[in-house]
């Protein structure tokens, strides 16, 4: 298992379309686990495979990091359908946008399915915390940020907010 880099805007990966897995193996798994280590060390509650250059149609997750507990997810090419007409607010955040948050509001109920960490077909209702984040990762599976969601005016100001930390931290860690 390994914490391999996660991509920041505005690197043009992020807007790749990821493509459907072939076959859930031992391989996918390695990613999957890869994934999950990259996320818990950057203490995201969420990550696509497209985050660490990948693009599969991968998400991870896990809505109990930061109670102290680990109770990881894995949801190989989801496929979301169903949403309700109630919408929830929410204030995003996003690894590949750091430290920049924003309300976006989403359907709050969902049905997904997915297939799991051992290749099982799922289907799930994701309400609540479980509707906002999937329906944020599954937007990376098509190459939308949370950011698009926003303003022209405020998605350019958060671009320029990472642009200005990442250069910081490349002097930080040069010095
Ligand atoms: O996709 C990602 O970059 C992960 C993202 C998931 C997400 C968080 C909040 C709303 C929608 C989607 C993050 O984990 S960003 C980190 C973060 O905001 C957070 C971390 C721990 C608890 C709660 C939020
Ligand atoms: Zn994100």
């Amino acid at each position: 298992m390994a914490v391999r880099e996660i991509l920041t805007v505005p690197n043009p990966m992020l807007k790749e379309v990821s493509k459907p897995v072939d076959k859930v193996d031992e391989e996918l798994r390695s990613l999957m686990d890869d994934m999950l280590d990259s996320m818990y060390a950057a203490d995201g509650i969420g990550l696509a495979a497209i985050q660490i250059g990948v693009p599969k149609r991968v998400i991870v997750m896990d809505l109990d990091w930061g109670k102290g507990e680990r109770n990881p997810r894995y949801f190989v090419n989801p496929v979301l359908s169903d949403p309700s007409e109630n919408t929830l607010p929410y204030e995003e955040g996003c690894l590949s946008v750091p430290t920049y948050f924003d309300e976006v509001e989403r359907p709050d109920r969902i049905q997904i399915d997915y297939l799991d960490y051992d290749g099982k077909p799922k289907t799930e209702i994701a309400e609540g915390m479980f509707a906002v984040c999937i329906q944020h990762e599954m937007d990376h599976l098509e190459g939308v940020l949370f950011i698009d969601h926003l303003s022209r005016l405020k998605r350019q100001r958060a671009v320029q907010k990472v642009k200005k930390l990442v250069k910081q931290r490349e002097q930080d860690d040069a010095a």
